[in-house]
Protein backbone atom coordinates (compact mmCIF):
# COMPACT_ATOMS: atom_id res chain seq x y z
CA UNK A 1 0.00 0.00 0.00
CA UNK A 2 1.46 3.21 -1.21
CA UNK A 3 -0.72 5.36 1.00
CA UNK A 4 0.58 6.31 4.53
CA UNK A 5 -1.65 8.38 7.18
CA UNK A 6 -0.09 11.34 8.32
CA UNK A 7 -0.63 12.97 11.91
CA UNK A 8 -2.01 16.40 10.13
CA UNK A 9 -3.38 19.00 12.11
CA UNK A 10 -3.82 21.60 9.79
CA UNK A 11 -7.14 19.29 8.35
CA UNK A 12 -10.44 20.18 10.44
CA UNK A 13 -11.97 16.99 11.62
CA UNK A 14 -15.16 17.41 9.71
CA UNK A 15 -12.87 16.98 6.40
CA UNK A 16 -11.45 13.95 7.47
CA UNK A 17 -14.54 12.06 8.45
CA UNK A 18 -16.61 13.52 5.47
CA UNK A 19 -17.87 10.51 2.98
CA UNK A 20 -15.75 12.34 0.33
CA UNK A 21 -12.72 12.24 2.26
CA UNK A 22 -13.08 8.64 3.22
CA UNK A 23 -14.52 7.52 -0.97
CA UNK A 24 -11.41 9.75 -2.13
CA UNK A 25 -8.88 7.66 0.43
CA UNK A 26 -10.26 4.41 -0.22
CA UNK A 27 -10.65 4.76 -3.83
CA UNK A 28 -6.61 5.93 -4.33
CA UNK A 29 -5.57 3.42 -2.12
CA UNK A 30 -7.44 0.52 -4.04
CA UNK A 31 -5.74 -1.27 -7.24
CA UNK A 32 -6.51 0.02 -9.46
CA UNK A 33 -7.16 3.45 -8.31
CA UNK A 34 -10.65 4.82 -9.15
CA UNK A 35 -12.82 7.95 -7.88
CA UNK A 36 -16.52 8.04 -7.83
CA UNK A 37 -18.21 9.93 -10.89
CA UNK A 38 -21.11 11.33 -8.76
CA UNK A 39 -18.20 13.80 -7.21
CA UNK A 40 -17.71 15.38 -10.61
CA UNK A 41 -21.07 17.26 -9.70
CA UNK A 42 -19.64 20.27 -7.92
CA UNK A 43 -20.52 23.97 -9.55
CA UNK A 44 -18.12 23.64 -12.07
CA UNK A 45 -18.51 20.41 -12.55
CA UNK A 46 -22.33 21.06 -13.31
CA UNK A 47 -21.22 23.46 -15.86
CA UNK A 48 -18.73 21.34 -17.61
CA UNK A 49 -22.38 18.57 -17.64
CA UNK A 50 -24.19 21.64 -19.19
CA UNK A 51 -21.32 22.05 -22.03
CA UNK A 52 -21.39 18.45 -22.42
CA UNK A 53 -25.01 18.29 -23.33
CA UNK A 54 -24.77 20.50 -26.15
CA UNK A 55 -21.36 19.17 -27.88
CA UNK A 56 -22.17 17.59 -31.53
CA UNK A 57 -20.75 14.26 -30.09
CA UNK A 58 -22.75 14.09 -27.06
CA UNK A 59 -25.72 12.66 -29.16
CA UNK A 60 -27.47 11.38 -25.64
CA UNK A 61 -29.24 14.16 -24.26
CA UNK A 62 -30.45 15.47 -27.87
CA UNK A 63 -32.03 11.54 -28.40
CA UNK A 64 -33.44 11.43 -25.43
CA UNK A 65 -35.29 14.80 -26.24
CA UNK A 66 -36.39 13.50 -29.31
CA UNK A 67 -38.45 11.30 -27.32
CA UNK A 68 -39.89 13.57 -24.78
CA UNK A 69 -40.66 16.10 -27.14
CA UNK A 70 -42.31 14.06 -29.98
CA UNK A 71 -43.75 11.13 -28.05
CA UNK A 72 -45.20 13.23 -25.25
CA UNK A 73 -48.52 11.97 -25.21
CA UNK A 74 -47.45 8.37 -25.42
CA UNK A 75 -45.17 8.39 -22.20
CA UNK A 76 -48.07 10.15 -20.82
CA UNK A 77 -50.43 7.31 -21.14
CA UNK A 78 -47.57 4.54 -20.63
CA UNK A 79 -47.05 5.82 -16.92
CA UNK A 80 -51.05 5.42 -16.64
CA UNK A 81 -52.77 9.17 -15.85
CA UNK A 82 -55.75 7.51 -15.69
CA UNK A 83 -55.35 5.46 -12.91
CA UNK A 84 -55.56 8.95 -10.34
CA UNK A 85 -53.11 11.01 -8.43
CA UNK A 86 -49.26 10.36 -8.10
CA UNK A 87 -45.87 11.71 -7.10
CA UNK A 88 -43.83 12.03 -10.16
CA UNK A 89 -40.40 11.13 -8.46
CA UNK A 90 -37.15 11.94 -10.59
CA UNK A 91 -34.12 10.85 -9.91
CA UNK A 92 -30.95 12.81 -9.98
CA UNK A 93 -33.10 15.56 -11.99
CA UNK A 94 -30.51 17.68 -13.42
CA UNK A 95 -32.21 20.64 -15.07
CA UNK A 96 -34.99 18.42 -16.32
CA UNK A 97 -34.75 19.72 -19.83
CA UNK A 98 -36.61 16.52 -20.83
CA UNK A 99 -39.19 15.63 -18.33
CA UNK A 100 -40.41 19.77 -19.09
CA UNK A 101 -42.18 18.58 -21.53
CA UNK A 102 -44.10 15.59 -19.90
CA UNK A 103 -44.55 18.17 -17.14
CA UNK A 104 -46.32 20.76 -19.43
CA UNK A 105 -48.42 18.05 -20.85
CA UNK A 106 -49.50 16.70 -18.04
CA UNK A 107 -50.72 20.08 -16.92
CA UNK A 108 -52.07 21.27 -19.76
CA UNK A 109 -54.57 17.94 -19.35
CA UNK A 110 -55.27 18.92 -15.89
CA UNK A 111 -53.97 15.80 -14.33
CA UNK A 112 -53.14 15.62 -9.98
CA UNK A 113 -49.44 15.16 -9.33
CA UNK A 114 -46.74 16.21 -7.55
CA UNK A 115 -42.98 16.90 -8.93
CA UNK A 116 -40.35 15.63 -6.48
CA UNK A 117 -37.13 16.53 -8.47
CA UNK A 118 -34.17 14.57 -6.35
CA UNK A 119 -30.57 15.89 -7.06
CA UNK A 120 -27.35 15.53 -4.99
CA UNK A 121 -26.89 19.09 -5.82
CA UNK A 122 -28.70 21.59 -4.16
CA UNK A 123 -27.56 24.69 -6.52
CA UNK A 124 -29.29 22.30 -9.58
CA UNK A 125 -32.56 22.16 -7.49
CA UNK A 126 -32.42 26.00 -6.54
CA UNK A 127 -32.66 26.85 -10.55
CA UNK A 128 -34.49 23.99 -11.48
CA UNK A 129 -37.39 25.19 -8.97
CA UNK A 130 -36.33 29.03 -10.06
CA UNK A 131 -37.37 27.94 -14.17
CA UNK A 132 -39.90 25.41 -13.32
CA UNK A 133 -42.10 27.69 -11.25
CA UNK A 134 -41.31 30.83 -14.21
CA UNK A 135 -42.62 28.21 -17.02
CA UNK A 136 -45.20 25.80 -15.87
CA UNK A 137 -46.66 28.68 -12.48
CA UNK A 138 -49.60 25.46 -11.44
CA UNK A 139 -46.93 23.00 -11.45
CA UNK A 140 -46.58 21.63 -7.50
CA UNK A 141 -43.54 20.84 -7.23
CA UNK A 142 -41.39 19.60 -4.06
CA UNK A 143 -37.48 19.16 -3.97
CA UNK A 144 -35.42 16.77 -2.53
CA UNK A 145 -31.57 17.19 -2.34
CA UNK A 146 -29.85 14.39 -1.30
CA UNK A 147 -29.02 10.65 -1.86
CA UNK A 148 -31.29 9.26 -4.29
CA UNK A 149 -32.22 6.23 -1.72
CA UNK A 150 -32.62 8.41 1.36
CA UNK A 151 -34.50 11.02 -0.43
CA UNK A 152 -36.92 8.13 -2.34
CA UNK A 153 -37.98 6.98 1.30
CA UNK A 154 -38.25 10.45 2.47
CA UNK A 155 -40.88 10.63 -0.83
CA UNK A 156 -42.16 7.71 0.14
CA UNK A 157 -42.64 7.98 3.52
CA UNK A 158 -44.45 11.69 3.49
CA UNK A 159 -47.26 10.30 0.56
CA UNK A 160 -49.67 7.13 0.01
CA UNK A 161 -49.99 8.18 -3.48
CA UNK A 162 -48.74 5.85 -6.66
CA UNK A 163 -44.99 6.65 -7.26
CA UNK A 164 -44.03 7.51 -11.14
CA UNK A 165 -40.12 7.31 -10.87
CA UNK A 166 -38.15 9.22 -13.74
CA UNK A 167 -34.51 7.78 -13.93
CA UNK A 168 -33.47 9.54 -17.25
CA UNK A 169 -30.51 10.59 -19.31
CA UNK A 170 -28.80 7.33 -19.40
CA UNK A 171 -27.48 7.86 -15.32
CA UNK A 172 -28.02 3.64 -15.26
CA UNK A 173 -25.14 3.21 -17.01
CA UNK A 174 -22.65 5.11 -14.69
CA UNK A 175 -23.21 2.13 -12.18
CA UNK A 176 -21.08 -1.08 -13.15
CA UNK A 177 -23.33 -3.87 -13.98
CA UNK A 178 -23.62 -5.82 -11.03
CA UNK A 179 -24.59 -2.05 -9.35
CA UNK A 180 -27.10 -1.33 -11.77
CA UNK A 181 -28.96 -4.66 -10.84
CA UNK A 182 -28.73 -4.18 -7.05
CA UNK A 183 -29.96 -0.59 -7.56
CA UNK A 184 -32.97 -1.73 -9.71
CA UNK A 185 -33.83 -4.23 -6.89
CA UNK A 186 -33.48 -1.87 -3.86
CA UNK A 187 -35.39 0.69 -5.70
CA UNK A 188 -38.12 -2.40 -6.69
CA UNK A 189 -38.38 -2.74 -2.97
CA UNK A 190 -39.02 0.79 -1.82
CA UNK A 191 -42.50 0.89 -4.64
CA UNK A 192 -45.34 -0.49 -4.05
CA UNK A 193 -47.13 -3.23 -6.83
CA UNK A 194 -48.54 -1.28 -9.89
CA UNK A 195 -45.94 1.61 -9.03
CA UNK A 196 -43.87 2.81 -12.43
CA UNK A 197 -40.31 3.24 -13.33
CA UNK A 198 -39.38 5.18 -16.75
CA UNK A 199 -35.57 4.61 -17.09
CA UNK A 200 -33.13 6.17 -20.11
CA UNK A 201 -30.57 3.57 -21.71
CA UNK A 202 -28.21 4.72 -24.01
CA UNK A 203 -28.07 1.48 -26.69
CA UNK A 204 -25.29 0.01 -27.81
CA UNK A 205 -24.51 0.92 -31.14
CA UNK A 206 -21.19 1.74 -33.79
CA UNK A 207 -18.40 2.27 -31.38
CA UNK A 208 -16.68 5.06 -33.13
CA UNK A 209 -19.82 6.97 -32.56
CA UNK A 210 -19.99 5.82 -28.73
CA UNK A 211 -16.12 6.56 -28.37
CA UNK A 212 -16.37 10.38 -29.97
CA UNK A 213 -19.00 11.30 -27.88
CA UNK A 214 -17.01 10.51 -24.31
CA UNK A 215 -13.50 11.64 -26.58
CA UNK A 216 -14.18 15.05 -27.40
CA UNK A 217 -12.14 17.33 -29.57
CA UNK A 218 -12.41 20.39 -27.60
CA UNK A 219 -11.40 18.55 -24.16
CA UNK A 220 -14.57 19.36 -22.30
CA UNK A 221 -14.77 15.37 -20.85
CA UNK A 222 -11.04 15.73 -20.26
CA UNK A 223 -11.71 19.42 -18.16
CA UNK A 224 -14.86 17.38 -16.75
CA UNK A 225 -12.65 13.98 -15.10
CA UNK A 226 -9.64 17.25 -14.22
CA UNK A 227 -12.25 19.02 -12.40
CA UNK A 228 -12.70 16.16 -9.69
CA UNK A 229 -9.11 16.69 -8.96
CA UNK A 230 -8.87 20.51 -8.61
CA UNK A 231 -12.37 19.91 -6.78
CA UNK A 232 -10.14 16.81 -4.13
CA UNK A 233 -7.48 20.20 -3.95
CA UNK A 234 -9.46 22.54 -2.94
CA UNK A 235 -12.36 20.34 -0.90
CA UNK A 236 -9.53 17.90 0.77
CA UNK A 237 -6.61 20.20 1.15
CA UNK A 238 -5.06 18.58 -1.87
CA UNK A 239 -2.10 19.35 -4.08
CA UNK A 240 -2.76 17.18 -7.44
CA UNK A 241 -0.68 18.39 -9.92
CA UNK A 242 -3.42 19.08 -12.68
CA UNK A 243 -1.17 19.28 -15.66
CA UNK A 244 0.37 15.50 -14.32
CA UNK A 245 -2.48 13.87 -15.46
CA UNK A 246 -4.30 13.11 -18.80
CA UNK A 247 -7.43 12.18 -20.03
CA UNK A 248 -8.19 8.68 -21.69
CA UNK A 249 -11.22 6.89 -22.57
CA UNK A 250 -12.09 3.18 -23.94
CA UNK A 251 -15.07 1.49 -25.20
CA UNK A 252 -15.42 -2.21 -25.19
CA UNK A 253 -17.79 -2.68 -28.21
CA UNK A 254 -18.54 -6.34 -26.73
CA UNK A 255 -19.47 -5.58 -22.58
CA UNK A 256 -20.68 -2.31 -23.81
CA UNK A 257 -18.48 -0.86 -21.17
CA UNK A 258 -17.33 3.11 -21.72
CA UNK A 259 -14.59 3.78 -19.00
CA UNK A 260 -12.82 7.10 -18.66
CA UNK A 261 -9.26 7.12 -16.62
CA UNK A 262 -6.79 9.59 -15.76
CA UNK A 263 -2.98 8.58 -16.50
CA UNK A 264 -0.48 9.84 -14.36
CA UNK A 265 2.16 11.47 -16.82
CA UNK A 266 4.95 10.90 -14.35
CA UNK A 267 5.53 9.44 -10.96
CA UNK A 268 4.38 11.45 -9.03
CA UNK A 269 3.36 11.85 -4.91
CA UNK A 270 0.44 14.14 -3.78
CA UNK A 271 -1.16 14.81 -0.11
CA UNK A 272 -4.45 14.68 -0.11
CA UNK A 273 -6.70 14.58 2.94
CA UNK A 274 -3.64 14.39 4.94
CA UNK A 275 -2.49 11.17 3.68
CA UNK A 276 0.46 10.89 0.97
CA UNK A 277 -0.43 9.24 -2.12
CA UNK A 278 1.73 8.06 -4.63
CA UNK A 279 1.60 7.50 -8.53
CA UNK A 280 3.55 5.24 -10.68
CA UNK A 281 4.22 7.25 -14.40
CA UNK A 282 1.87 5.52 -16.43
CA UNK A 283 -0.93 4.40 -13.51
CA UNK A 284 -4.22 4.50 -14.19
CA UNK A 285 -7.14 5.93 -11.80
CA UNK A 286 -10.36 5.01 -13.45
CA UNK A 287 -13.13 7.66 -13.16
CA UNK A 288 -16.39 6.42 -14.73
CA UNK A 289 -18.11 4.01 -16.46
CA UNK A 290 -20.75 5.07 -18.96
CA UNK A 291 -22.41 1.60 -19.74
CA UNK A 292 -24.24 0.92 -23.27
CA UNK A 293 -26.89 -1.68 -23.24
CA UNK A 294 -28.64 -3.73 -25.27
CA UNK A 295 -32.87 -4.82 -25.11
CA UNK A 296 -32.26 -7.99 -24.07
CA UNK A 297 -29.64 -7.35 -21.42
CA UNK A 298 -32.65 -3.81 -20.30
CA UNK A 299 -35.32 -6.82 -20.29
CA UNK A 300 -33.15 -9.07 -18.14
CA UNK A 301 -32.60 -6.15 -15.97
CA UNK A 302 -36.55 -5.59 -15.46
CA UNK A 303 -37.62 -9.50 -14.62
CA UNK A 304 -34.65 -9.98 -12.42
CA UNK A 305 -35.42 -6.89 -10.56
CA UNK A 306 -38.77 -7.76 -9.94
CA UNK A 307 -40.25 -5.53 -12.95
CA UNK A 308 -42.78 -5.69 -15.91
CA UNK A 309 -41.18 -5.03 -19.03
CA UNK A 310 -43.63 -2.64 -20.26
CA UNK A 311 -42.52 -1.11 -22.90
CA UNK A 312 -39.82 1.11 -25.05
CA UNK A 313 -39.84 4.75 -26.74
CA UNK A 314 -37.29 4.57 -28.79
CA UNK A 315 -35.83 7.96 -30.42
CA UNK A 316 -35.61 8.37 -34.23
CA UNK A 317 -32.29 6.89 -34.88
CA UNK A 318 -32.71 4.34 -32.26
CA UNK A 319 -29.86 5.51 -30.69
CA UNK A 320 -31.59 5.43 -27.13
CA UNK A 321 -34.39 4.15 -25.24
CA UNK A 322 -36.50 5.41 -22.56
CA UNK A 323 -38.21 1.80 -20.97
CA UNK A 324 -41.67 1.52 -19.03
CA UNK A 325 -41.21 -1.02 -16.48
CA UNK A 326 -44.44 -1.93 -13.81
CA UNK A 327 -43.95 -2.76 -10.44
CA UNK A 328 -44.77 -7.06 -10.04
C1 LIG B 1 -24.66 11.63 -16.54
N1 LIG B 1 -24.18 10.56 -17.38
C2 LIG B 1 -25.28 9.78 -17.97
C3 LIG B 1 -23.20 10.98 -18.40
C4 LIG B 1 -22.77 9.79 -19.27
O1 LIG B 1 -22.99 9.85 -20.47
O2 LIG B 1 -22.27 8.80 -18.73
C5 LIG B 1 -21.98 11.62 -17.76
C6 LIG B 1 -20.90 11.93 -18.74
N2 LIG B 1 -19.64 11.63 -18.63
C7 LIG B 1 -18.95 12.04 -19.67
N3 LIG B 1 -19.80 12.60 -20.51
C8 LIG B 1 -21.02 12.57 -19.95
Amino acid sequence: NNLHALADLTLPASKKESQFCKDVISGLSDTPKKLHSKYFYDDKGDQLFQQIMAMPEYYLTRAELDIFSNQTASLAHAIQIEKGPFDLIELGAGDASKSKFLLRYLIEQRIDFTYRPIDISGHILKELEDNLTTAIPSLSIHSLEGEYFQMLEEATNNSQRRKVVLFLGGNIGNMEIDQAYTFCKDLRHRLNAGDIVLMGFDLKKNPHQILAAYNDQQGITAAFNLNLLTRINRELEGNLDISKFSHYQHYDPVTGACRSFLVSLENQKAMVCGNIVCFAENELIHMEVSQKFSRDQIADLAMTSGFINQHYLNDTNNWFTDVIWIAN
